[in-house]
């Protein structure tokens, strides 16, 4: 089986343990004028719930990878926050800068939701733990990747990522971009209806309907006529293109550097 398989189906597992939250669209809340930006380390426990509450309340965000040893955004980090802690989530809309996964989740469901139950946020010591689960698990079984850096050159213009936190085959390419250190565009694309549940070859054949049942995936139905995940686009070198593996690829062979 390639690597790409055996990941996705380790990322099965641990999105079962976090009992596929950020798989589902909760809210489709109208994106606020500016892009938030979250300071984030792929195989963080704390920064997987955050980046969770972007995909159930749909919204785009800029990630900029802070792997350990990295360099590129880390020290950016610092200098907006005051410490190296992640996740770190910055709104310029509200000029609003908060560390703290639990406190995050907190303001993204006030701010851009319905708010977040005080019941959910007693729970929040479960979710980590079924969160540092989940880490485990791909340390384990997958070598643990979106942790350390890796040599890279920088591209001119953010890369863009269509992709939702559960999804199995998108895991690999944002632990790859983060290691990497590209930040990205993080296209939010979480299913927003039942018709979308499946894998596409499965689900297109079943469901003959309308495709795009949220902002982002109307956007791929309506300019590349499927809706599928991970989708890269990179405007440094004019190149768009699904299916994970190739894009891992095309990664490798643009930004990494041998050290
Ligand atoms: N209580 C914090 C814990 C955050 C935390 O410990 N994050 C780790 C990464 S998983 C960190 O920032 N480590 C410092 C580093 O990576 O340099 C939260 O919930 O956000």
């Amino acid at each position: 089986m390639p690597d790409t398989r055996i990941d996705a189906l380790i990322n099965v597992f641990s999105g079962t343990l976090r009992l596929w939250r950020g798989a589902m669209v909760y809210q489709q809340t109208p994106p606020p004028p500016q892009l938030l930006k979250l300071y984030d380390i792929e195989a963080c426990p704390y920064c997987r719930l955050v980046r969770e509450v972007l995909s159930e309340l749909d919204l785009d965000a800029v990630i900029l990878p802070c792997p350990k040893n990295g360099t590129r955004y880390r020290n950016e980090a610092i200098r907006v926050g005051g410490k190296a802690q992640f996740p770190l989530l910055v709104d310029d809309n509200t000029g609003r800068v908060i560390y703290e996964s639990g406190d995050i989740v907190d303001y993204l469901y006030a701010q851009y939701g319905r708010g977040r139950r005080r019941r959910w946020r007693m729970l929040h010591p479960l979710a980590v733990i079924s969160s540092q689960a989940a880490s485990l698990l791909m340390l384990r079984l997958g070598g643990m990747t979106g942790l350390r850096a890796r040599p890279s050159r920088a591209p001119q213009t953010l890369l863009e990522l269509y992709s939702f936190e559960a999804s199995p085959f998108s895991k690999p390419v944002r632990a790859r971009l983060c290691e990497l250190e590209l930040a990205y565009r993080l296209r939010s694309t979480a299913k927003a209806h039942w018709r979308d549940i499946g894998p596409p070859s499965f689900r297109d054949q079943l469901f003959k309907g309308e495709k795009g049942t949220s902002r982002n995936r109307r956007w791929l139905a309506e300019h590349t006529g499927q809706v599928q995940v991970p989708y890269l686009i990179d405007a440094n070198t004019g190149t768009a293109m699904y299916e994970s593996a190739a894009i891992l690829r095309y990664l490798d062979r643009t930004y990494a550097v041998s050290a």
